[in-house]
């Protein structure tokens, strides 16, 4: 593969849409002479030249060896710093379609620029100051959100809001080492008052420490809401494990009949819940079966469910518990990705409504016909998918490099809260403050190594 080039001195131009059809593409340049060089492809070349910052003037892209026309555009123009990376860009808003968009990339390239790398628009921004590293990298969690509420977590990430913590949090370690350093370039003895106190509350750093690690573990949150989680249906044949995905689907999608073992090979669909991607599983019924066919996916069907990260285990309500079902359940005691469901209530015949007592103690009562329960699953599911304390912050990471970083500055702060109870010497106490410090100026980017921007921004889009 050809090594990428992130020379930040290079015109750039990509195509910023999608390439399909589609009634308008957008094509960005960005570089020192980029005003110049558009205006080197451009009809109007005095029009762009002497073109105000966020004006937008319309012509035509020409081949700059033809002189041809290529395309009727609105070319937008940003002067530096007002742009989106800081240097002078000029936006091409040409015709959709692969066509359209190749012929004006093309004469762009004759015309001077080369092909953006990966990220490169954003890497650039982030080189010119235009956001810190937690920013740059929301622009690429935006755009591959798969949900609502991953996007709006994205979308608070990119207005600063994890940016304006990690400063927080830094400001807190800045000032406990700043009281260590002052005592270790001065010895107690130079200082009034201050002599034979430990410059560090214990509790104080026990505070800072958690605080850090609770962002740390908001990964795992970030990760639920950007990768989703599997959850299967699980349960005998017959217990109406179809029924219920097609509910949750909203969709007719499954193949739902009064035979046992109707489901042969487990099918998958993405639902929503809560804001939530669920990856969900419809399975083969469990049971011994001689047919090879059917063996076969309920083969398949337990290792479905053995990897799912939320199993929804039915019992048909009118049939009851069987030394199956118990078995089953048994296995998973106590884990917390395990739902129990009592299916087919409305089925019960008790004059049209159910007993709460005949439902088992840890199962929710739900049928798929009436839709009775559906609210109460759905809770279940965010709290099996989240944990029962939910999403109880705004600001989560969505990054590894971010969890990876904080996971260090909140080791380092335990280390600087053994020192502190210890009333360990100040030079061990420092170097711990000093790591997390740098740690987290390593997620904002204060402290970063072009491996390390390469390397995230590598994953973004081409355009971005
Ligand atoms: N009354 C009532 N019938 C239901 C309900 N859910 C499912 N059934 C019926 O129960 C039968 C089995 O439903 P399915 O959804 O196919 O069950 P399954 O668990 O997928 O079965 P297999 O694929 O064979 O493992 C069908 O006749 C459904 O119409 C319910 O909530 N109420
Ligand atoms: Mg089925």
């Amino acid at each position: 593969m050809k090594e990428l080039s992130y020379n930040t001195e290079d015109p750039i131009a990509a195509l910023a849409t999608g390439w399909e059809e589609s009634a308008i593409a957008v094509i960005r340049t960005s570089g020192t002479d980029a005003i110049e060089l558009a205006a080197g492809v451009f009809s109007n070349k005095d029009g762009l030249r002497s073109a105000e910052g966020g004006t937008i003037v319309y012509g035509y892209v020409l081949d700059p060896e033809t002189g041809a026309r290529v395309d009727e555009v609105l070319a937008a123009v940003f002067r530096a710093p007002r742009s989106y990376t800081g240097e002078d860009s000029v936006e091409f808003f040409c015709h959709g379609g692969i066509p359209a968009v190749s012929v004006v990339l093309s004469a762009l390239k004759k015309g001077g620029f080369r092909d953006a790398a990966p990220g490169e628009f954003t890497m650039r921004a982030f080189v010119n100051g235009k956001l810190d590293l937690t920013r740059a990298e929301a622009v690429h969690e935006i755009v591959t959100a798969k949900t609502a509420k991953a996007h709006s977590l994205a979308l608070n990430r990119l207005s600063g809001a994890l940016e304006l913590r990690i400063e927080d949090l830094k400001r807190r370690v800045l000032d406990m080492l700043s009281s260590v350093e002052l005592l270790l370039d001065y010895p107690e003895d130079e200082l009034d008052g201050q002599a034979g106190e430990y410059p560090l509350d214990v509790q104080a750093v026990e505070n800072l420490c958690a605080d850090v690690q609770r962002l740390a573990d908001s990964f795992k949150a970030g990760k639920v809401f950007r990768d989703g989680v599997p959850a299967a249906l699980a349960g005998r044949t017959n217990s109406g494990k179809s029924s219920l995905f097609n509910l949750l689907l909203r969709e007719d999608r499954a193949i739902v009949s009064e035979i046992h073992g109707t489901t042969r090979d487990y099918i998958e669909s993405w639902i929503t819940v809560k804001g939530i991607p669920l990856r969900l599983f419809d399975t083969a019924g469990l049971r011994n079966s001689d047919n090879p066919i059917e063996a076969e996916g309920i083969k398949r069907s337990g290792e479905v469910i053995a990897d799912a990260g939320i199993i929804l285990y039915l019992v048909d309500a009118v049939c009851g518990l069987n030394e199956e079902d118990r078995t089953f359940l048994d296995r998973l005691q106590g884990e917390e990705r395990l739902i129990r469901l009592w299916s087919k209530i409305d089925a019960i015949p008790n004059e049209g409504a159910y007993d709460e007592d005949q439902v088992p103690d840890g199962f929710i009562p739900i049928s798929s016909l009436t839709g009775e329960g559906l609210a109460e699953l759905e809770k279940a599911l965010a709290e099996a998918a989240l944990g029962k304390k939910g999403l109880d912050d705004t600001v989560v990471i969505d990054s590894m490099r971010q969890r990876d970083l904080l996971q260090r500055a909140a080791t380092a702060l335990d280390k600087t809260r053994s020192a502190a109870e210890e009333q360990a010497p100040l030079d061990a106490a420092a170097m711990e403050l000093r790591d997390a410090l740098d740690a987290m100026g390593e997620i904002t980017g204060e402290v970063s190594s072009a491996d390390i921007l390469n390397n995230i921004f590598s994953n973004f889009c081409v355009g971005k």
